[in-house]
């Protein structure tokens, strides 16, 4: 790691001298390193992000995506946050595999309506081989249409990333959601290896990867800083990286949990700029509930890709016509 550190101004907050004097990004970021971003005062935080962003991308270009569930609820896992999992009592109404022509359908209006990219998402733990089927068939025809195709389907078996790849697949979503010390208050169906295995056998067949987390499920800055740097420190940090805004439902274990201040939403994204400089990250879920001048320090912060569309996969997002009148005031173009 390179580093120019001239500490001659003797100021009391040296650990923040040395984060801004660094000329170059650490090839493995220690978690201190995030925390002593995140403790950076929020302008000197912003102007380091905003200068990160400006030599990686296009600054006033957003990607966007939408996204479809194609099959909902009846999950089994017990994701705290989840309100698809079938054991937690919420008002989502559990629905088959949808069909193929109904997929294209909203790929085909996805398209007209601006998105470059469409993600389908399914509550599943992991496909079966007959599940996988004919989301193999959706992904062919849905990159037929031109767009770009990203599917989040849960754990992948030994096969099933290949087929994937060979159907046409540009984008596998799988997150890590938090830090590795409190997955286990959030989800214990699945382990945190588990969820990096999955994320092996896409890397392995050359799919990009996007993964990312949750922020304001209870945990602390310092385990904010812990899944930026577990995502960062990746052999290939991914390509796309989600952060979400908890949203909480009704139902779910962690439904009335104390809220997240906005600026430490927006610290974040900005850390995920600053250790992921060539990453697309993308301001996710919770923008429903986000003031638009928060996203708008968001965007400032580095972060570059939104879904678009009324709907995530069960909860509300911005309406399209919303989100195009904030691009407009901001000069956002779409990418
Ligand atoms: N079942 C698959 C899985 O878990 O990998 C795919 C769908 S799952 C709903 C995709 C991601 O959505 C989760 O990993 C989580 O990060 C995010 N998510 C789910 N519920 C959320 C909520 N209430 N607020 C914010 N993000 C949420
Ligand atoms: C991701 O990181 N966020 C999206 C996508 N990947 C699949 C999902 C957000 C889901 C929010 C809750 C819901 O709508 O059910
Ligand atoms: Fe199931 Fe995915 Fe929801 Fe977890 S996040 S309960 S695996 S749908």
């Amino acid at each position: 790691m390179q580093e120019s550190v001239i500490d001659i101004r003797g100021l009391d907050n040296a650990e923040r001298i040395k984060v801004q004097l660094r000329t170059e990004a650490p090839k493995r970021w220690q978690v201190d390193d995030i925390v002593a971003l995140f403790e950076l005062p929020f302008a000197d935080l912003m102007h380091r992000a905003q200068s990160i962003h400006r030599e990686n991308f296009d600054p006033n270009g957003v990607q966007v995506s939408t996204l479809l569930s194609i099959k909902t609820g009846g999950c089994s896992e017990d994701c705290g946050y989840c309100p698809q999992a079938a054991r937690y009592h919420t008002d989502v109404e559990k629905q088959d595999l949808m069909q193929l022509e109904e997929v294209l359908a909203a790929a085909r209006a996805a398209k007209e309506n601006g998105a470059s990219r469409f993600c389908m998402g399914a509550a599943w733990r992991s496909p079966k081989q007959r599940d996988l089927e004919p989301v193999l068939k959706m992904i062919q025809e849905v990159k037929a249409m031109g767009l770009e195709t990203c599917a989040t389907l849960g754990m992948l078996k030994d096969g099933q990333a290949e087929q994937l790849k060979e159907a046409g697949l540009d984008y596998y979503n799988h997150n890590l959601d938090t830090a590795p010390e409190y997955y286990g208050d959030v989800i214990t169906t699945r382990t945190y290896q588990d969820r990096l295995d999955t994320l092996e056998r896409v890397r392995e067949q050359d799919i990009n990867v996007c993964c990312g987390g949750i922020i304001g499920m209870g945990e602390s800055r310092v385990q904010r800083a812990g899944l930026l740097a577990q995502l960062a420190n990746m052999e290939r940090p991914p390509e796309s990286v989600p952060i979400n805004l908890l949203t909480q439902v009704e139902g779910t274990p962690m439904y009335g949990m104390d809220e997240l201040d906005p600026f430490e939403f927006v610290r974040t994204i900005a850390a995920a700029r600053i250790t992921m400089p060539q990453s697309f990250v993308r301001l996710s879920a919770g923008r429903q509930s986000m003031h638009e001048g928060i996203q708008a320090l968001c965007f400032l912060a580095g972060a570059n890709s939104i879904f678009y569309g009324e709907k995530l996969l069960t909860t509300d997002n911005p309406e399209a016509e919303t989100d195009r009148k904030l691009f407009d005031k901001l000069g956002i173009h779409p990418l």
